[in-house]
């Protein structure tokens, strides 16, 4: 579905997600923005260092940080991102995870070719959208994330485990046989934003800049996605409204890692683990011990 937001993007931007299953270049914060923006998260990183009941810090940046931190939930209701999330899903939009992607500077981290939707039990769904939201200049020299236009036409491609302790995927999941030649880059000024198709193939490369490299991955959603699919998820509504209400509904949290909003995440994390691990060749712990810094 797709139709005109006035502030959304532009027929070009459109056309490009259409055929190619990626955007990129979209400006959505200013410089001085962003620099307040990743001083937040660095204070959070300083002050919030060991993690919070148990788990590691990283664990809540990989995975469903608008649960337990109140930046992640407001960030992912920017009006210029759902403005443009709106040009191609429509106007009911929830956000689904909302995770950071930090590379440390000179480090080896990287992310090998997949596509989002493989293990999220949204079947092969068309309405899932990631905008990817660059806090720091994500350079080609940074391991910006790259693209195989039009990937996004056919279904769900076999992925194979690879448990590569540099990846910063949760099991190293990647597909075999990519031509390195068909790949787009999306390197992104610090502020802009690229949006991708949740079956678009898409990798990136280490960080091999002087600074780290921050990205903020938003995974947005419509009602429609849970439509006939069994199990439980859960979502939170930033637009319009969720009336066949598939999903879950969840507030934003109340307070950074306040004791409630862990409990919810420790059971959204339970109830989405079976969804996600199906199929693995080793046992594993959704994103933990999976550490983004160096
Ligand atoms: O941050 C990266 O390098 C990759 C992110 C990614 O794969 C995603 O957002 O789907």
């Amino acid at each position: 579905m797709t139709y005109t937001v006035p502030n959304g993007l532009s027929q070009d931007q459109r056309d490009h997600y259409e055929t190619r299953g990626f955007a990129c270049n979209i400006p959505v914060f200013s410089t001085d923005k962003v620099a307040q923006l990743r001083h937040e998260i660095e204070t959070l990183e300083a002050s919030h260092g060991a993690g919070a009941n148990g788990q590691d810090l990283n664990q809540y940046f990989r995975v469903n940080g608008h649960v337990v931190i109140p930046l992640l939930a407001e960030l992912a209701k920017t009006p210029a991102i759902l403005d443009a999330v709106e040009s191609i899903l429509g106007d009911n939009l929830l956000v689904w995870s909302v995770e950071l992607f930090i590379k440390e500077a000179h480090t080896e981290k990287t992310v090998s070719w997949h596509q989002d939707i493989t293990y999220w039990g949204m079947g092969e769904t068309n309405d899932e959208v990631t905008a990817w939201v660059a806090l720091s200049d994500v350079t080609e020299q940074a391991g910006c994330m790259r693209f195989i236009p039009g990937s996004h036409k056919n279904g769900i491609v076999d992925h194979e485990d690879t448990q590569d302790e540099n990846n910063l995927l949760s099991r190293g999941q990647q597909i075999a046989g990519i031509r390195e030649e068909d790949a787009q880059m999306g390197a992104l000024k610090p502020g802009e934003m690229s949006l991708h198709h949740g079956r678009c193939f898409h990798a990136s490369g280490p960080n091999r800049s002087d600074d780290r490299r921050i990205g903020l991955a938003i995974r947005y959603v419509t009602p429609e996605v849970r439509d006939g699919l069994p199990g439980r998820d859960y979502a939170m509504l930033v637009r319009g409204t969720d009336a066949a209400r598939g999903w879950v509904n969840i507030a934003g949290p109340r307070d950074v890692f306040h004791r409630a909003d862990l409990s919810l995440y420790d059971k959204i994390i339970q109830d989405q683990q079976a969804t996600l691990t199906a199929g693995a060749e080793h046992d594993i712990a959704l994103y933990a011990g999976k550490e983004a810094s160096a």
